[in-house]
């Protein structure tokens, strides 16, 4: 830590203070419940229920919350929600627990340079020292010296402020999000291919579809309430599961191609291939709506099923099966989650089944789609408004005509607005590497135990002069290691919006009252801007619901048009609303709670209108098994009672209940047997990283050669391998090659 010259920072207006940190009630009317309510705002009654949705996984349910003398007393699955129809899985159930956790930070700390200890401090020292050493970082090394890394779990409104505050009030540019580690090649991928990042989809196609493939996606553990919607579907679907593992949704599929790690690319062009060549182009779409068809249909030539089936483990039989049942769907819908996005050539990957849609015809009708399902809450919202590596509503830095609507939009002086992007997340480890970034403000993620090849981040905070956390715990894997903690108040306890996987925005609310000190991450924001002395760009920004308005204003014209949204009780009315939702839309007679789904006209967002085949040569991976390291490790969702890191999961006894306290490693009982162990033996697992050890669990569902560890272990990501997807630089956390053996002693 060096030692810190004074830099005036303005002191936060005392008012702001008293009325966050006072006695708090909710900035939102709330009303308790979305019908017969009339217009008339309402204040909430002490003993009512009120619904919001779920902020952990991006279904985004609806949750009845039932309150006593006006704060949250228990919850229960709303049956009116369009997504859930009153189902809801164990973490939505808990939701309340890890809130109510004696853990919680609830005044800001300091750590003491002198003991090392984290001290409680006030919030206008808090926010003294924030301003000030971040400046003085910017004053020694520029102003693209700090950072920011964040997250897909706070609301639209919180986010958009930060990475507003920190680009156009702070001076910084570099800022990302776990997002990075999620989305970014769902992202990458749908606006190269259809020109805006644009999930096409809706709940409904899960029941619509005759033919459902997921590919690197396991809904039952980790959307387990979308696979309730699935087993809704009525037309008696073939499902078709991409995974190389046996998994829970594997198991209740009509097939199950148990493909090698990372060979999705070659298995899917194989597929592309064979439905060429059995006349399944549905070329009336493919001339109408696309382009580069011909291109790509030379390209795969190369991809013939013999090729495919070798490269990709999976049997003639089994391959020849899967093009049939695509080729005979009438209703086929693609589906993927992190099999894909997380790869070293996960956007080509993703763009693949985007090809197979387009190619089939299967975009825009009912039942169809190339489907991304979302990771985290509000994935989705950070996608469109965090002002990271894009600006709002997809805009982007480098159009100068975009970066002037902003500064229209906003009332931001256009010289403020940064002309290019912000770096990738893995690039601002990388400056702190080179010295380049020495402060880093870390907001509601853990990177010390969710970042790809662990043991590199923890060695580069030692790098950082300034290491600012801001969480609900100061006992996460990372604030342990930060300067200064900012204790922010959680889901239940402040209101915004979360935009889910369906582009559902859907709304929270707060029914419990933040422990201490502790504010809504909305409200830090603003305290940073009034003591950096940026508060007055951000004048209008005085609660969730006018920065919503903003938000709407923003969208306006672009394909994410939500401007026709009247409010937070439009919201609340009609259990959710997803996007687009233009102001003509809003005056017509088109029906909110309706089912949408994009590009029924077969228009996309790109210039011409048409979507794009994108496609490349497959390349192997950066890893292979060898005989040094002859396993190939998976990670991935454990159980549905955990949740990431498991700082807010490990808070509820129930959870805790439901999943194993220690690391464990599902390996093949033929690759058990040769090493002489069983469930229960200790392993020792190494990869050319780091060591680690977990207990064995012996099961068929890993292949042999193959083992798997549930990422909700601190331990995991010491093993994991820097590789990226050199498009969206998202990490590669399913592939590296590992030695097992039992643990000494
Ligand atoms: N309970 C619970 N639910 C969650 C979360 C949680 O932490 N806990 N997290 C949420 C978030 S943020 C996300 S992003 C989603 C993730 O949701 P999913 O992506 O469905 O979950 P994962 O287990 O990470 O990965 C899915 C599958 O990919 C498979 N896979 C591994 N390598 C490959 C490959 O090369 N090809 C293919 N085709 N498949 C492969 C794995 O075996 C695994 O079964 O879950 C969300 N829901
Ligand atoms: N090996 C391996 N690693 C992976 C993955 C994998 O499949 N395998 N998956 C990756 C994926 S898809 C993801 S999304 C990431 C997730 O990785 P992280 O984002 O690091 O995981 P979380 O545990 O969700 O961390 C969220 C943090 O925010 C805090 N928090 C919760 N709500 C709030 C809030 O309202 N305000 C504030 N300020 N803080 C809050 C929580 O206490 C927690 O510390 O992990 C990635 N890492
Ligand atoms: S499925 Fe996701 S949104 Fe629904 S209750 Fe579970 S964690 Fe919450
Ligand atoms: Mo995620």
């Amino acid at each position: 830590m060096t030692e810190q010259t004074k830099v005036p920072a303005s002191a936060p207006s005392d008012s702001l203070l008293r009325r966050w940190t006072g006695p708090q009630t909710s900035d939102l009317v709330l009303s308790p419940g979305r019908f017969g309510l009339g217009r008339v705002p309402l204040r909430l009654e002490p003993d009512a229920t009120t619904g919001m949705v779920c902020g952990f996984c991006a279904t985004g349910c609806g949750l009845q919350v039932h309150l006593r003398d006006g704060e949250a007393l228990n919850l229960s699955g709303d049956p009116d929600y369009p997504v859930n129809l009153g189902m809801a899985c164990p973490k939505g159930w808990e939701a309340l627990a890890p809130l109510r956790s004696p853990d919680r930070a609830v005044t800001p700390l300091l750590r003491n340079p002198a003991t090392g200890q984290m001290e409680p401090v006030s919030w206008v020292r808090a926010l003294d020292e924030f301003t000030v050493r971040m400046k003085t970082v910017q004053a020694a090394h520029g102003p693209h010296s700090i950072a920011f890394l964040s997250t897909g779990q706070i609301c639209t409104e919180e986010m958009a402020l930060l990475g507003m505050l920190f680009k156009f009030g702070m001076g910084g540019l570099h800022g990302d999000s776990n997002t990075r580690q999620c989305m970014a090649t769902a992202h990458v991928a749908y606006k190269q291919s259809l020109g805006f990042d644009a999930p096409p989809y809706t709940y409904a196609d899960f029941e619509q579809s005759d033919v459902l493939v997921f590919v690197g996606a396991n809904p039952c553990i980790a959307h387990p309430i979308l696979w309730q919607r699935v087993l809704r579907n009525p037309h008696r679907p073939e499902i078709l599961v991409l995974d190389p593992r046996r998994t829970e949704t594997a198991m209740n599929a009509t097939q199950h191609l148990a493909l090698r790690p990372k060979s999705d690319l070659t298995l899917l062009y194989g597929i592309a291939a064979a439905l060429v060549a059995r006349g399944a182009v549905d070329r009336d779409f493919v001339e109408a709506y696309t382009t580069g068809f011909d291109g790509f249909e030379a390209f795969l030539g190369a991809f013939t099923p013999e090729r495919a089936c070798s490269e990709s483990g999976i049997t003639r039989e089994a391959f020849d099966r899967a093009v049939d049942t695509i080729a005979r769907g009438r209703r086929v819908s693609f589906w993927w989650t992190m099999g894909v996005n997380q790869g070293h050539e996960s956007t080509r990957t993703a763009q693949a089944l985007i090809d197979l849609a387009l190619m089939t015809g299967s975009f825009g009708r009912p039942g169809t789609g190339a489907n991304s399902i979302t990771g985290q809450c509000n994935a989705m919202g950070s996608r469109l408004y965090s002002n990271v590596t894009s600006l709002p509503a997809g805009r982007d830095f480098r159009n100068a005509e975009h970066r002037a609507e902003v500064s229209r939009l906003l009332g931001i002086p256009g010289d403020r607005i940064p002309d290019e992007p912000s770096l990738a997340y893995d690039q601002i480890l990388e400056g702190i590497e080179k010295g380049d970034i020495r402060g880093l403000w870390v907001i509601a993620t853990n990177t010390a135990h969710s970042w790809i090849e662990q043991d590199r981040f923890r060695r580069l905070v030692g790098k950082l002069d300034f290491l600012v956390v801001q969480d609900l715990y100061a006992s996460t894997d990372t604030a342990r290691l930060a300067h200064l903690v900012l204790p922010a108040a959680g889901w239940g306890e402040k209101d915004g919006t979360l935009i889910n996987s369906e582009r559902r925005i859907g709304l929270v609310k707060r029914v419990l009252r933040a422990p201490g000190e502790a504010l809504a991450d909305f409200h830090i924001f603003r305290l940073v801007a009034e003591a950096w002395g940026c508060g007055g760009l951000f004048r209008e920004w005085t609660d969730p619901e006018a920065a919503f308005g903003i938000l709407q204003r923003l969208s306006r014209g672009t394909p994410c048009d939500i401007a026709g949204i009247r409010g937070y009780r439009h919201l609340d009315e009609c259990g959710g609303i997803q996007w687009p939702f233009p102001e003509t839309a809003a005056a017509g007679t088109s029906d909110p709670v309706r089912e949408r789904r994009l590009f029924e006209d077969g228009r996309f967002f790109t210039p011409d209108g048409r979507a794009r085949f994108l496609y490349e040569e497959p390349r192997g991976v950066p890893e292979p098994a060898d005989a040094e390291y002859p396993f190939i490790l998976l990670t991935g969702r454990g159980t549905s009672a955990q949740w990431h890191t498991n700082t807010r999961t490990e808070k509820s006894a129930v959870l805790r209940s439901l999943y194993p306290a220690e690391v464990y490693c599902e390996i093949h009982p033929d690759d058990a047997a040769r090493l002489r162990v069983e469930t229960g033996t200790r392993l020792r697992i190494r990869s050319r990283r780091a060591s680690i050890e977990a207990q064995a669990f012996v099961t068929p569902t890993v292949q042999p050669g193959q083992v798997f560890l549930p990422m909700h272990y601190v331990e995991v990501n010491r093993l994991t391998r820097s590789t990226f997807d050199p498009h969206s630089r998202q990490p590669s956390y399913k592939h590296c090659a590992v030695h097992v053996g039992r643990a000494a002693g």
